[in-house]
């Protein structure tokens, strides 16, 4: 696995940018896994959180600094600090929002902006929610354009470690890695209706193969 750019650690690490709106999530999720917690630190420059977050896998130790703004993607876009050197990411949605889900283009449009292709994972937070108003079959914009998405729910801890594993896997050109050991996690807030979940996870594997709604007649518009 190729070392990046000089960092503390004598193992590998990679900046990740996380995006999204604002409320839909972002610093609940970085908030789950427990180590972060201790050894997270304010970057002055432009005023963010950088939480480092570790996991073991099968090829070695390697280490995610999660860029986590202070609320300031209310007020429109981040500044290109927070772009910059970034090597994966993250674009976080509601899925409980629809307008949250109308701004993915422009946070990948963001990212793409000042980093150029790096591995990016679409997720769609908060499937804990009985009433979600961004049904799985409206997500498509990962398939345009190539990027991994995951449902997700910062708050019962579900699928917390997948976006995780997609970008470590990339990142390390192996898409055998795998995680060895547990991650310590902040106990679930909620829980979801696991089997109703399955379901969902099923019609998304199948809503894979079939052909993409043209730009002009997209679903959400
Ligand atoms: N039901 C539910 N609520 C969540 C989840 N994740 C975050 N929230 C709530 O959404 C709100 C915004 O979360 P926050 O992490 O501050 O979002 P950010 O602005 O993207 O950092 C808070 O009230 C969280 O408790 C989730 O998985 N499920
Ligand atoms: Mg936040």
């Amino acid at each position: 696995m190729a070392l990046p750019n000089t960092q503390p650690v004598d193992y590998p690490s990679f900046k990740l940018v996380l995006v999204g709106d604002g409320g839909t999530g972002k610093t609940t999720f970085v908030k789950r896994h427990i180590s972060g917690e201790f050894e997270k630190r304010y970057e002055p420059t432009i005023g963010v959180e950088v939480r480092p977050l570790d996991f073991t896998t099968s090829h070695g130790k390697l280490r995610f600094y999660c860029w986590d703004t202070a609320g300031q993607e209310k007020f429109g876009g981040l500044r290109d600090g927070y772009y910059i050197n970034g090597q994966c990411a993250i674009i976080m949605f509601d899925v409980t929002s629809r307008l949250t889900y109308k701004n993915v283009p422009t946070w990948h449009r963001d990212i793409s902006r000042v980093c150029e292709n790096i591995p990016v994972v679409l997720c769609g937070n908060k499937v804990d929610v009985k009433n979600r108003q961004v049904k799985a079959k409206m997500v498509t914009y990962h398939r345009k354009k190539n990027l991994q998405y995951y449902e997700i729910s910062a708050k019962s801890n579900y699928n917390f470690e997948k976006p995780f594993l997609y970008l470590a896997r990339k990142l390390a050109g192996n898409m055998d890695l795998r995680f060895e050991a547990e991650i310590a996690l902040v106990p679930a807030d909620v829980t979801i209706d696991l089997a109703a979940q399955k379901k969902i996870e099923e019609e998304i594997t199948a809503a894979a193969s079939m052909p993409l709604p043209d730009e002009d007649e997209d679903i959400m518009d």
